[in-house]
C-alpha cells in the first residue's frame, strides 16, 4: 500500500536527457526514480537533533524545496526493472557474453525475467533437475553518458553463482542464490546500444550453501534485473547491496521513541564534496513528523557514512496484526554546492516496536503478550519454481492472513523484499533466516560464503519492522567442532550487525541439549512427532523435559508437520509409513489438532510455526502421491486447494466466521455410517442430512463431531450450519457424498 504510494512519485522520464538517465525503450520495462541502494563504511560526521513533536512541525508546502505534492522531493535516481527482451540458453555457450555473439542460433529463446530453467524437472521427482549453467542476455540502449553519474546492474536474486558482463566487459561474480547483489557498470557503459550478459549457474559448489536440503535448487535469474542510475553523489549502493540507509528505533513508550539513522553516502564525482544528508520522516498519512539533518566531507569516490539521531514524540506504534502501522523514511543527499540542485532519495518503512523473549513467558509486542503462531513458507509453486512475481506472493500473503497466523518462518533462505514488506504491512512478525542447511563443509571459503549470506540478509533487510529474528542455520546434524564454530561465528556476526534484533536457529537430530542449539540467542526445535519419530501425543512432554532441562533457553517449535494427499481419504486415520505412496488427509488433520491442543496451553514456547504452510518441490522426494513433493503444505503447491489442516488452524486463529466440513474430498464412501466433522470458530453447528436435522452440537474447542451418520445409498447432501452464542445462525457448509 505504502509503495504503491513512493513508486507514485515519478518525476523524470526514462529519456530525460537532463538526468543523463539511459532509456530502455520497450513493453516490460517498468522504471520509477526511486530505487533502493546501499552501503556501511568509513568517515562519519554526526549530527544529534532533537524531533519537534507532531503538531509543531510544519509541514512544507508543496512544490517547495523540491517537495513533490506526495511530500518526498524529486530525485535524480532511476530504477529500471529489465523484464522482457531477454534471450536465454540452457547450457554453457562459449563467447555469449561477447556483444557479437549471435543469439539468434537454434538453441536461444526468448523468455521474460523472472526466469528459471527448472520450473518444470524440479518439481517432478527423480533427483534428475538440471543442474549447471544458463546464459542471459540483452540489449539496451543508453544515451550519453553525464560526468560523475553512476549506473549500477542490481540482481534480486540468480541461483547460485552469478557472473556479469557488460559490453564483454566482465563485472563481477556472485555466489549466493538468495541475496541481492549489485555491480557498478558505468565505466563498461557506453552511449547507445549495450550488451548485458549473465552467466548462471545452480551446480552444486563446494564453498556456497545449501550444499544440501529438501527442496529443489530452482536455477535461473528468478528474481528482478534492474538497472539503477544515481547522481554523483549519492546513497551508497555498495553496502552489500543494502538501500544504504539503516533504522532504529530504541526507548520506545507512550511520549517518544528514540530513531537512530545511519546514511552512507558515495561521492563518485571527480571533486570533494559536502553532501547534506536529511532523513524526513512521514506519518502514515504523509504528515511529517520528523527531520534531521547532517553533514559529511567526502573526497572524490569516497564513502562515508552520517549518524543522525532523534526523538519522535508519541509515536504510532507498529503492533503486528492489530496496528501494522508504517511510517515513511525518506533519506536525501545533496550537495552543499548546490543545494537546490540534483539529489539522491532513498525511501525505507519505518515501524517502532519494541518486543521481548522470555524463556518462561509469552513473546511480548510492545509491552503486550502476542502469541506467535504460523507457518514456515517455501517461495515456489507449481510450474513456476521459483519465478514468481507480485501477483503469487500476494496470493500466498492472503492466505497465510486469512488462516489467523500472527508470525511466520520464511525457509530456508533469504525471500524476495517484496515479501517482507508484506509481512510489514499486515503485521506478521517474521523469522529470515540463511541458507545453512544440513551439510556444512569445513572450508574456509564456505564460512566466509556463509558469514556473506548473513551479512547480504540482514543489511538488505535491516529496515522491516516485521523481522525480529536472524536465522543462523537449520538442522546441521553433526555435534562436532567445526560446527559449533561455524554456528557461534554466525550468532556473533548477528550481534555485531544488529544489536537489536535476536538471532535463531532450528535444530533437529543431534541431542536436544548438546552444542549446537546452543549458540543463538534463541532456540528453535524441528519435531515430528508422530511423522517422522513416535506418536503425536509425545510432542507435549518431549517439550516439558526439554524446558526443565534448559529452563533458561527461549524455546520454539520451529517445524512441525505431516503429509497429505487431496486424494488418498481414511476413516478413522492412521499413522501412515512416512515414505509410503498413502498419505491421508484425515491423518494430517488429527496431527494437527493434537499438536495445537499441546502447543497452545505451553506459553513458555516463544513461536510455533507449522512446516509447511504450502507444499513444495523437493525433486529428491518420491513418496504420498506425487514425485517430488513435500506434501505436508496445509494448502496445494498450485494455491488452488485448502486442506482440511488450514481450516483447523483458522478456526483456532482467526475470528472470521466460518464453518467446514472435513474429508469434503472423500467423496465416495464405502460404509453404512460415516463421522462427520467440521471445524469452526463459532461456539455451536447443526448437522443436516439430506435435508434432515440430524442434531445441533456445542463444542469448546472447534471440533464438531458427529458418530455414526448414516448415509443413504446415493448422492447425500451434507450440511453443516455454523452459530453464534445466541443462536443465529452465521456460516453454513455443504458437501456432497456418495455411497
Ligand atoms: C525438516 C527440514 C525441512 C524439511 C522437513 C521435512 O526438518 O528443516 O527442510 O523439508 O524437515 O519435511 O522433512
Amino acid at each position: 500500500m505504502l509503495a504503491g504510494v513512493w513508486l507514485a512519485c515519478t518525476s523524470s522520464t526514462p529519456e530525460d536527457a537532463a538526468t543523463g538517465v539511459p532509456s530502455f525503450p520497450g513493453p516490460g520495462v517498468e522504471q520509477t526514480p526511486m530505487g533502493t541502494a546501499g552501503s556501511r563504511g568509513s568517515t562519519a560526521t554526526g549530527s544529534d537533533q532533537e524531533l519537534l513533536p507532531n503538531p509543531t512541525l510544519v509541514p512544507r508546502e508543496e512544490g517547495s524545496l523540491g517537495m513533490t505534492p506526495l511530500g518526498v522531493p524529486p530525485s535524480g535516481r532511476t530504477d529500471t526493472t529489465l523484464r522482457d527482451g531477454w534471450r536465454f540458453f540452457a547450457g554453457d555457450a562459449t563467447g555469449a557474453e561477447q556483444p557479437g555473439f549471435d543469439d539468434g542460433q537454434a538453441g536461444w529463446q526468448d523468455i521474460l525475467v523472472p526466469h528459471t530453467w527448472n520450473a518444470l524437472d524440479a518439481q517432478d521427482g527423480g533427483s534428475n533437475y538440471r543442474r549447471g549453467a544458463g546464459w542471459y542476455r540483452r540489449h539496451w540502449s543508453a544515451p550519453p553518458a553525464t560526468p560523475g553519474r553512476r549506473v549500477y546492474l542490481q540482481f534480486d536474486a540468480a541461483n547460485s553463482v552469478a557472473d556479469v558482463y557488460l559490453n564483454g566487459q566482465r563485472l563481477g561474480q556472485h555466489r549466493g542464490g538468495y541475496s541481492a547483489f549489485r555491480f557498478d557498470a558505468t565505466s563498461a557503459l557506453r552511449e547507445g546500444d549495450n550488451l548485458l550478459a549473465v552467466r548462471v549457474d545452480n551446480a552444486a559448489v563446494p564453498d556456497v550453501p545449501p550444499l544440501s536440503a529438501d527442496f529443489s535448487f530452482f536455477g535461473g535469474l528468478y528474481r528482478n534485473v534492474h538497472v539503477v542510475a544515481v547522481p554523483a553523489l549519492h546513497i551508497d549502493l555498495e553496502d552489500a547491496a543494502a538501500p544504504g540507509v539503516y533504522l532504529q528505533t530504541s526507548e520506545v513508550g507512550a511520549a517518544s521513541a528514540e530513531l537512530h539513522a545511519r546514511v552512507r553516502v558515495t561521492n563518485g564525482g571527480a571533486e570533494s564534496e559536502t553532501a547534506i544528508v536529511a532523513l524526513s520522516v512521514a506519518d502514515a498519512a504523509g504528515v511529517p513528523v520528523a527531520h534531521l539533518e547532517g553533514e559529511l566531507a567526502l573526497a572524490a569516490g569516497q564513502t562515508g557514512e552520517v549518524e543522525l539521531t532523534g526523538r519522535i514524540a508519541e509515536p504510532h506504534l507498529w503492533n503486528g496484526k492489530a496496528d501494522p502501522y508504517l511510517y515513511r523514511a525518506t533519506a536525501q543527499v545533496t550537495r552543499a554546492s548546490d543545494p537546490t540542485g540534483e539529489t539522491d532519495v532513498v525511501v525505507q518503512p519505518l515501524g517502532i516496536r519494541s518486543f521481548a523473549v522470555d524463556a518462561n513467558a509469552d513473546f511480548s509486542l510492545n509491552g503486550r503478550p502476542l502469541d506467535l503462531h504460523g507457518v514456515n513458507r517455501h517461495q515456489d509453486r507449481l510450474n513456476l519454481g521459483w519465478a514468481i512475481g507480485e501477483a503469487e506472493q500476494d496470493e500466498d500473503m492472503a492466505l497465510i492472513v486469512e488462516m489467523g497466523a500472527t508470525a511466520v518462518r520464511l525457509a530456508h533462505y533469504q525471500q524476495a523484499q517484496y515479501f517482507y514488506d508484506l509481512c510489514d504491512r499486515e503485521g506478521l512478525i517474521v523469522w529470515a533466516e540463511i541458507p545453512l542447511v544440513d551439510a556444512i563443509t569445513n572450508d574456509p571459503a564456505f564460512a566466509e560464503n556463509s558469514r556473506q549470506q548473513l551479512r547480504e540478509l540482514i543489511r538488505q533487510s535491516y529496515n522491516h519492522p516485521s523481522i525480529l529474528f536472524w536465522g543462523i542455520g537449520n538442522e546441521q546434524r553433526t555435534d562436532d567442532a567445526p560446527t559449533n564454530a561455524l554456528l557461534a561465528d554466525l550468532a556473533a556476526l548477528v550481534r555485531s550487525e544488529d544489536s537489536t534484533r535476536l538471532s535463531t536457529y532450528a535444530h533437529c537430530c543431534a541431542s536436544d541439549t548438546g552444542g549446537l542449539p546452543q549458540h543463538a540467542d534463541l532456540s528453535g526445535y524441528n519435531e515430528y512427532f508422530g511423522w517422522y519419530t513416535g506418536t503425536y501425543d509425545q510432542f507435549g512432554p518431549w517439550a516439558d523435559a526439554l524446558h526443565a532441562a534448559r529452563p533458561n533457553a527461549r524455546l520454539a517449535l520451529s517445524e512441525y508437520g505431516a503429509g497429505a494427499s487431496l486424494d488418498q481419504h481414511q476413516d478413522p486415520p492412521q499413522q501412515p509409513a512416512t515414505d509410503g505412496a498413502f498419505h491421508p488427509e484425515e491423518y494430517q488433520s488429527a496431527f494437527h489438532e493434537a499438536h495445537w491442543a499441546a502447543l497452545e496451553t505451553r506459553t513458555y514456547l516463544w513461536g510455533k510455526f507449522v512446516w509447511n504452510m504450502f507444499d513444495f518441490a523437493s525433486d529428491t522426494r518420491g513418496e504420498g502421491d506425487t514425485p517430488g513433493r513435500n506434501d505436508k503444505g496445509l494448502v496445494s503447491y498450485d494455491r488452488k486447494t485448502k486442506k482440511d489442516a488450514f481450516f483447523w488452524y483458522k478456526a483456532n486463529w482467526s475470528s472470521e466466521p466460518f464453518a467446514h466440513i472435513t474429508s469434503r474430498r472423500f467423496e465416495l464412501r464405502t460404509t453404512a455410517n460415516v463421522e462427520i466433522k467440521a471445524y469452526s470458530n463459532l461456539p455451536r453447528a447443526v448437522l443436516r442430512v439430506n435435508g434432515a436435522e440430524v442434531s445441533e452440537v456445542a463444542s469448546p474447542n472447534h471440533i464438531f463431531r458427529w458418530a455414526a451418520v448414516p448415509l443413504g445409498v446415493g448422492t447425500n447432501q451434507v450440511e453443516v450450519v455454523a452459530k453464534d452464542a445466541s443462536g443465529v445462525a452465521i456460516a453454513t457448509d455443504q458437501v456432497s457424498w456418495s455411497r
